[in-house]
């Protein structure tokens, strides 16, 4: 049966990438029917909508969806987006590769990412000029599956140390129930286990990456912890991520728009081809997941490479090198 893949580039660097990911899937010839739909910054100023309901719907009526970038968008984009598949987990490996000057090259993290709640919720108010608030919510329920979820993965995929991310000895009430759920859920499967205050967690990643591998956090601690372990492994060209629900997913670079470089064809595509990998793993896939990572690599190792890795090659050279591998 022909799988459908819903296609979002987005906005800026994400009109480069995403097409370089399709073109990486078209090669292995899977029969995959690629539909495109539009969000993001420009869809808004046409149309005065960010996210039309036509780009719901495709997203609902995929089987996964590959997505760009959001840009000043973003919190009318992507978070719905990532509500429409149902996604309660944000996945966000940070893996050091040879061939890129890491600043750590034994890192090999992955983040799991609560994707529903916390600040992301969008509760936020002006209760009076130049007085602002926002609501955190943290459940017990979406913990639970956070937690489930991570443990899971760790165990799956040969991961040993786990950490339990969170600030509960100032916000005591929300990540007191983000951190005693998790360790519950760790208790419950008699597996080790660390928890660490994700502010101390932030320079010990840097200090010693090596001693971490599968990281629970909660929303807004995972977007940065990660964003902050894309330092340590040659930058955030290099991060994919899977937004993943019960019964649908979507895949993006944990890059944003990049306007700084948007245009210039010169974006590295690395991040976006392996959230290909990670849409290829979840359609069960997993061979040419396999092969797409193995060529990834190789171009990793010998180039060429985009200007943010220190080459000199464009995003298409670099994408015909890694199709070139396949
Ligand atoms: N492809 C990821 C992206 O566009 N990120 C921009 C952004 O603002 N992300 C916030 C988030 O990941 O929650």
């Amino acid at each position: 049966m022909t799988e459908q893949i819903a296609v979002i580039p987005g906005d800026g660097i994400g009109q480069e990438v995403t097409p370089a990911a399709v073109e990486v899937l078209a090669a292995l010839d899977l029969g995959f029917e690629f539909v495109s739909g539009d969000a993001g910054d420009a869809v808004k100023e046409e149309t005065g909508e960010a996210l039309p309901q036509a780009t719901r719907d495709l997203v609902s009526a995929s089987d996964a969806t590959l997505f760009g970038a959001a840009g000043e968008t973003a919190a009318d984009v992507i978070l719905p987006l990532r509500k429409q598949v149902e996604s309660f987990a944000n996945v966000r490996p940070a893996t050091a590769y040879p061939g890129v000057d890491a600043l750590k090259p034994d890192t090999d993290l992955v983040f799991i990412r609560e994707n529903t709640e916390g600040v992301y919720k969008g509760i936020e108010s002006e209760i009076a000029p130049g007085v602002t608030t926002l609501t955190r919510v943290i459940t017990e329920e979406a913990s639970r599956n956070i937690a489930e979820f991570g443990f899971d993965y760790a165990a799956q995929n040969g991961y040993d140390t786990v950490t339990i991310a969170h600030k509960a000895n100032v916000m005591r009430t929300t990540d007191g129930l983000f951190l005693e759920t998790a360790q519950q859920v760790g208790d419950e499967r008699g597996v080790d286990y660390d928890t660490a205050l994700m502010d101390a967690l932030a320079m010990h990643l840097i200090l010693r990456p090596e001693e971490y591998g599968v990281v629970i956090c909660p929303n807004l601690a995972g977007d940065m912890l990660s964003d902050l372990s894309a330092g340590l492994v040659g930058g955030l060209g290099l991060l994919p991520s899977a937004n993943v629900g019960h019964d649908n997913a979507l895949f993006e670079p944990v890059h944003g728009s990049a306007p700084d470089i948007a245009g210039q064809g010169i974006a590295n595509p690395t991040a976006t081809i392996l959230s290909g990998a990670m849409l290829l793993d979840h359609l069960d896939h997993g061979e040419e997941a396999g092969r797409v990572r193995s060529a990834v690599e190789s171009v990793l190792e010998s180039g060429p490479h985009t200007p943010d890795l220190g080459g000199e090659a464009s995003t298409e050279d670099v994408t015909a090198a890694i199709v070139e591998r396949l």
